[in-house]
């Protein structure tokens, strides 16, 4: 495996709608639904629970927010989906904002969470089609892995990626207990390497 730490992350610059993206170098980005846990594995990769708001009300990040790591790349927390309550207009704007930057050529590699103790829900697989749309490489995640008894997760994890109808593999993630973490860098290592041959 990839030998690959975070050193540093800071946050960059949080762009809506119409906005100017940061440009260049590669782009990770965290899709899901609203409280999956994007913002928590930014922090618990970056070992900063500060770094990425974590929204006790779900679907209130309406922007998509960039952060710096190791001066080097970004990662890139996007919107989540799948808030019923959220009014109609929101909805579109959100698919506006999400489409926008999909299309935009700037995204390196997508980082899909799905919660590891639910099926994926119609929204989930609607937005893995988006993925496989527009072609953009993506690795599964299944967070929230220490509310299932340890010997369960690998097979949930799987078993989730299978019904979104992607290869039969994600990994476990615990934000709480660190869990995964070093086969998630590990993927962000060959990510980079991938792209910056040489380097
Ligand atoms: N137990 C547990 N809770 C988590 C984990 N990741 C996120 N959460 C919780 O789930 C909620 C939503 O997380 P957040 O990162 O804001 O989700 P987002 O809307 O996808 O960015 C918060 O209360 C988090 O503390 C995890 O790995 N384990
Ligand atoms: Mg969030």
């Amino acid at each position: 495996m990839e030998e690959f730490t975070i050193k540093k992350a800071v946050f960059e610059t949080s762009v809506g709608l119409g906005g100017t993206y940061p440009e260049g170098g590669v782009q990770i980005a965290m899709v899901g639904k609203s409280n999956v846990g994007k913002s928590s594995l930014i922090n618990s990769l970056c070992n900063n629970f500060k770094l990425a708001r974590i929204s006790s009300s779900p679907g209130k990040t309406r922007l998509i927010n960039f952060f710096r790591v190791n001066d080097a790349f970004h990662l890139v927390d996007l919107p989540g989906y799948g808030f019923a309550k959220a009014p109609k207009v929101e909805q579109e704007k959100w698919g506006r904002l999400m489409e926008a930057y999909l299309s935009s050529g700037l995204l390196t590699h997508i980082f899909m969470l799905i919660d590891i103790r639910h099926a994926p829900t119609a929204e989930d697989k609607q937005m893995f089609e988006w993925i496989l749309y527009y072609g953009v490489p993506f690795t599964l995640i299944a967070t929230k892995a220490d509310k299932l008894a340890r010997s369960k997760r690998q097979q949930a994890a799987n078993a989730a990626a299978k019904l979104l109808g992607a290869p039969p593999y994600a990994i476990p993630y615990s934000a709480e207990t660190a869990e995964g973490r070093a086969e998630v860098c590990a993927r962000i290592g060959a990510i980079l390497a991938d792209a910056m041959p040489g380097m």
